[in-house]
Formats: C-alpha cells, structure tokens, sequence
C-alpha cells in the first residue's frame, strides 16, 4: 500500500506500533464528533476522565437523531449536549441545523486530517480526504481527552474509477455496486480508497455519498485523494486555508486492487432487508411504492434535491406515493431556496422536513403495513423504519423520485433529460446554528434533567465465569437487532437500567427478563454486531449481565465496544463448533483471567462436558481493559 492516500495520512498520525496489517497502531486523532443518541453517554464518560477542557483541534457536539419532542427526555438530553459542550470547549450544532456527517463535511471537514466519531456513518468525511472512523462513544471520550485511537491496521484495497457516470446514474449506483460486488462483510478490516481517473468527475458531495456506505460494507472507512475537486468545495464552503493536495503516488501499490468502471453502472436498488441484497433497478421495475424519502447523511445534499426538484417540474406525485424530503442541512436547504428548487417541491406536493436523520432511524416517517418505501438512505435493517415486516428498498434520489411519479419502481432513465445540476460556486453559509464554545468555561453549569441517569459501574473480569447461553443467533445480526432505536427507544439513550429492558426484544420479547436471572453468553454467527456504533448495544448487555458473546467472526465497532464494557468477544478457532452450542447451555470458562494472560494458548470454554477452543487475539490494551472490567476502570486504575 505504499503511497496510497491512507497511508500518508495514517503515517502523519502513528504514535504507537507500526503500519503493518493486523499490527495494532495507535493514531492521534485531531477532530471528533459526536450525535446525541450517543452523545449524552460519550459525554458521561468523558466526564468521568476528569478532563477540563478537550485535547482535541476540534470537537463538535451535532443534535439530529432524537427530534422528535413527545416529552421532556430528548429536549432534557439536548439542554444536557449544550451545556457539556459549553463548558468542555466543544462546538454544538443545534436540532434542525443538520445531520452530523453532511454539517461536518461542509463546515469543518480537512484534507489529511484524523477524525472519530460516534456514529458509524463518520467516514462520509472521507468524501473531503480525512481518515474519518466510526467508533463508540467510550473512544471518542478518549480521543477528546487526549488519547490516541487504538485499531489493527487494516489492509487497503485500492478501487480504480475509470469511465464517467451515465445520465440518471449517480455516486449511490457506484457504492451499490461495490455491495453487490462485496457484500455487507466485504470491507471487513479494510480500508478502502478510491483512485483513478474516474475519481475526478466526482464532486465531493458524490464522494461523500460513497464513503458513506463504505460503513454498509463493513470497511473501517473509506478515502479519496484531495484535488482539484477537493479545492473546488472548500472555496465554495469559504475555507479554502484548509485545502491541501494529498494524492496517490503513480506508483502505489495496494494489498488488493480492483477496477470500477463508472460508464457501466447502471441505476441499481438495495432490496429488503439488507444493502447489499443489490438488483439492477430494471430487475424489479413496476412494484408498487407507498413512500418515497430523499434524505439521511448519504443523500440529502445540495445536488441530490435538486436533482428530485427538477424531475418534478411539470409533473405530480403519484397519488399512492408519499414523497418526503429531509434536508441533509440547513445550508443545502437554504441554497436549494436560493436556487428555486423549493417550489417545485411545494407545488408537486413533497412533504418537506427538518434536517435531521428523521425516518432514517425510525424517528417517524414509519411506512404502512405491507407496503413498499424507498428510501436514498444507508441502511434498510428489518424493522428499523418503525414498521413490522417493512419492505425498505434502499436507492438514488433519481430512482427514488422516478417511482415517486409513476407510483412503481422506475428505470429513471425513462424520465427523458437528466437536469444538469451545478453546485453553487459559492455556497449560502449560515452559521447560526453552531454554538462555539465558552471562553470563560468554569462558569458553565451543566443541566441535567431527570432523563439523564448516572452511569452504571461494573466489576472487574471474576477468575471463573460460567454461564447460560441466553440466545443463539445467525450471521450478520445487527446492532439494530441487539438495541433496537426507533422513537420509543431512543429517549432512553441516556437511562441505561431502562433501555436494557429493549435488549433483542424484536428477536427474543423475554430476554432482559430471562438475563436478568442467568449471567450469561450470546452464540453467533459470522459479522456480529454490524451496523451502527451504538454502544449500548453493548453496555445495556453487560448491564444485564452478559458477560460473553461468542461467534463465527465480529464486526469491528460492536467488538470495540464489548471489550470497552468488560464483554468478552470470543471467537471460535473451529466455525463448526457453532453447530455444538444451544440456547441454555451451560458454559464454563475456567481461570479466564489466567487464560487471557496467556496469549500463547487459545480460550478453552466447556459446553455440555465438550471443550471448545476460541482465538485469544487480544492486544495488550485489550487484554488489561477486559481484565479491569472495561475501559473506565482500566483509566481509572492507571491515574
Ligand atoms: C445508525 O445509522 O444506525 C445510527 C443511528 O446513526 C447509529 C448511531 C446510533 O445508534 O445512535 C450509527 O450509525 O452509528
Ligand atoms: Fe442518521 Fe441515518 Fe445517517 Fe445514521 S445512517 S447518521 S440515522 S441519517
């Protein structure tokens, strides 16, 4: 991978270890964000470390997930961000200013820099050229206090764009492409970064919507060159100081590279219920579509309603369809004003929002019964519109306005002349809606309100652990099926005891009551915990006193955020030995902690008078956190 992008850019970072794949490194991270349904808890736990005042160049604090205000709890969690962010030296980005990734990218995204957050979805910013993770709220308090980030050097696969996108066909084709190519497991312990001639013709908006759903790939982010286009943006946002070249050498060399040809793609739709479940929107053309939403941190920018804008001038919604449109930003929704595209919404009858995740997350825009909704967003998990047995097909904004018009999913094609969108030269800036932090920070009092509950302490790792298999599960369960989100979970984001009541309740309704009597263990299959960086997914399950998750293969952020909460993720040397265990089997991990001191050996668990042997891949850090109890006791313990 020498002379790659990321490479340069990790390099600049390295504190500790070297690049070397599958080599631990420590990076030093220069920027951080954070969203409000992980916000309170990242908060919490920074408070913890007894930091004054961040370490980091900067970190800003964004409210767009919890907007609905049904009661007191998301409001109080809000008033609780501002205050933090106030005091701590943090920037906070108020309900309705935007979604964190598409704020973030126009406001404060910097070629060649680090950036963590608490959120997936975070390496949309690779869209601007930064090496931007997605972590749990746990490291991105870290990162604030000062400490580096902690991951395996991932491999670089290298993807070449030759050709130019065709009328109608857009970034989300490209990245629909790679995840019918790569599935969901795909980018598993990589990075992936994007070079060629084809990466050119791509705005950064464009390389935005691809880095996005590099996280949908599983990849730890996803990176493009800094260039002309890179320069272009910048001057447009007014913060042309920050641009810097930082391109690919002539003679890079990747551990893998493959070939996309951008001319050949065609318009493509993510089937129910996963994002890679990838068919040529051809394939399934004339299925009847309920909804239609434009909108999320993938697809809601200055070109993407505009696109949906224009498409509609001169023609009607169709009279089944509900078309709703959810800004990515207050900017791309005053520069879409600016432009007129505003009134061709209004006239055809679009539903227009608020910018902020919204539907995205089942905050609202819950689709009906039986019917079909799609959606320009990244994620299609079942259930996580709100409705049971939902039918969310994932796809552009140019398919998802198509079908919005003819009632059916429709080749866009079909639409006749693609309406040539410009970004603006220079974009409307408004920042309003970002609160700097205070100069004078002692005098700062932070509100809590009842809805934010303090945060639970645990033990340290016991010498034997025994336990029941609580529940046993497939490949590719989600975070959204560990801790489900949608707008009657979500509140209790910051109320641990109670929100560990939702634990796999779509899967098992008895779990919390059943762990709440059996310590336990989970069984699993392959990619465990994919999906979101919701570290309650974790914490909620130690709370309830799951103490081992074991499966074919885990998913990075979910795998981080057991170690950080003292849950040990093992996984198995032997794949088959998944067959061997069942729910309410007993497990035995005898002297676990004298066995996890020992790396040399594997873990040797007893299940039914069997033993089963799991890898003990653990660093150091790692090891010493799991022993401590997790990550809050472990810095305690060292300062
Ligand atoms: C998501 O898209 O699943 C979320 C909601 O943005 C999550 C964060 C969360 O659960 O709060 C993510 O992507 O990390
Ligand atoms: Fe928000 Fe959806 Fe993006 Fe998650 S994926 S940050 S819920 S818009």
């Amino acid at each position: 991978m020498a002379g790659s992008v990321a490479e340069k850019i990790i390099q600049g970072h390295i504190i500790e270890g070297e690049f070397v794949t599958g080599e631990e490194i420590a990076i030093k991270i220069d920027q951080t964000l954070t969203q409000d349904a992980t916000g309170t808890l990242a908060y919490m736990e920074f408070e913890a470390l007894g930091i004054p005042k961040v370490k980091t160049e900067l970190s800003v604090s964004y409210v767009d997930h919890n907007l609905l205000q049904a009661d007191h709890r998301n409001m109080d969690d809000h008033l609780f961000l501002q205050t933090i962010a106030k005091k701590f030296g943090i920037y906070f980005s108020k309900p309705g200013n935007g979604i964190c990734h598409q704020v973030h990218l126009e406001r404060f995204a910097e070629p060649g820099k680090t950036l963590l957050g608490s959120d997936s979805h975070t390496p949309t910013a690779g869209g601007c050229n930064m090496v931007a993770i997605g972590a749990g709220g746990l490291d991105v308090a870290m990162a604030m206090a000062g400490y580096p980030f902690y991951m395996k050097t991932p491999k670089i696969l290298g993807v070449e764009l030759t050709g130019k996108l065709r009328s109608w066909v857009s970034a989300k084709d490209v990245i629909l492409e790679m995840l019918r190519r790569y599935s969901v497991k795909g980018g598993l312990g990589k990075i992936i970064e994007y070079f060629g001639p084809g990466v050119e013709s791509l705005s950064i908006p464009e390389r935005a919507t691809i880095a996005n759903m590099g996280a949908e790939l599983g990849a730890s982010t996803t990176v493009f060159p800094s260039d002309y286009q890179t320069k272009k943006f910048l001057e447009a946002q007014g913060r042309l100081e920050v641009w810097k070249e930082i391109n690919v050498d002539a003679d890079v060399q990747y551990d893998e590279s493959v070939n996309l040809n951008l001319s050949e793609i065609e318009p493509l739709i993510a089937c129910p219920s996963s994002p890679d479940n990838v068919k040529k929107v051809s394939e399934v053309e004339g299925i009847g579509v309920n909804q239609c939403i434009i909108g999320s941190c993938g697809n809601s920018s200055f070109k993407d309603l505009m696109i949906v804008s224009k498409a509609l001038h001169g023609r009607k919604i169709h009279e089944n369809v509900s078309l709703e449109i959810n800004p990515g930003s207050r900017q791309v929704f005053e520069n879409v004003a600016n432009a007129s595209g505003l009134s061709d919404l209004i006239h055809s009858g679009a539903r227009i929002n608020q910018s902020g995740c919204l539907g995205c997350i089942g905050m609202g825009q819950a689709p009906a019964t039986g019917t079909v909704s799609l959606r320009a967003f990244p994620r299609n998990f079942p259930g996580r519109s709100g409705t049971e047995n939902d039918q969310v097909y994932l796809c552009s904004p140019e398919v998802a306005v198509a079908a919005a018009i003819e009632g059916r999913i429709t080749d866009p094609r079909k639409l006749g002349k693609y309406p040539n969108i410009e970004e603006p030269e220079t974009y409307i800036i408004n920042e309003e809606g970002i609160i700097p932090p205070s100069k004078s920070q002692e005098i700062v009092k932070i509100i809590r309100g009842p809805n934010i509950k303090p945060f639970p302490n645990f033990a340290s790792l016991e010498n034997e652990l025994s336990g029941k298999v609580l529940l046993k599960v497939g490949d590719n369960i989600t975070t959204d099926d560990i801790m489900p989100a949608g707008s009657q979970i979500l509140p209790l984001r910051s109320n641990i005891p109670a929100i560990s009541e939702y634990v796999y309740s779509r899967i098992d309704p008895n779990f919390s009551s059943k762990a709440k009597v059996n310590q336990g263990f989970i069984i699993a299959g392959e990619n465990y915990g994919q999906g979101s960086s919701r570290e309650h997914a974790a914490v909620a399950c130690r709370f309830l006193n799951v103490r081992g998750k074991i499966a074919k293969s885990f998913a990075r952020i979910h795998r981080s955020n057991l170690i950080n909460f003292g849950i040990l993720p093992l996984a198995f040397i032997d794949p088959n030995d998944y067959k061997e265990i069942e729910t309410n089997d007993m497990i035995n991990i005898n002297s676990i902690r004298d066995q996890l001191k020992n790396p040399n050996n594997n873990i040797v668990l007893e299940v039914n008078g069997k033993k089963i042997e799991c890898q003990n891949r653990f660093s150091k850090r790692e090891r010493d956190v799991l022993l401590t109890g997790g990550i809050i006791n472990y810095v305690k313990k060292q300062s």
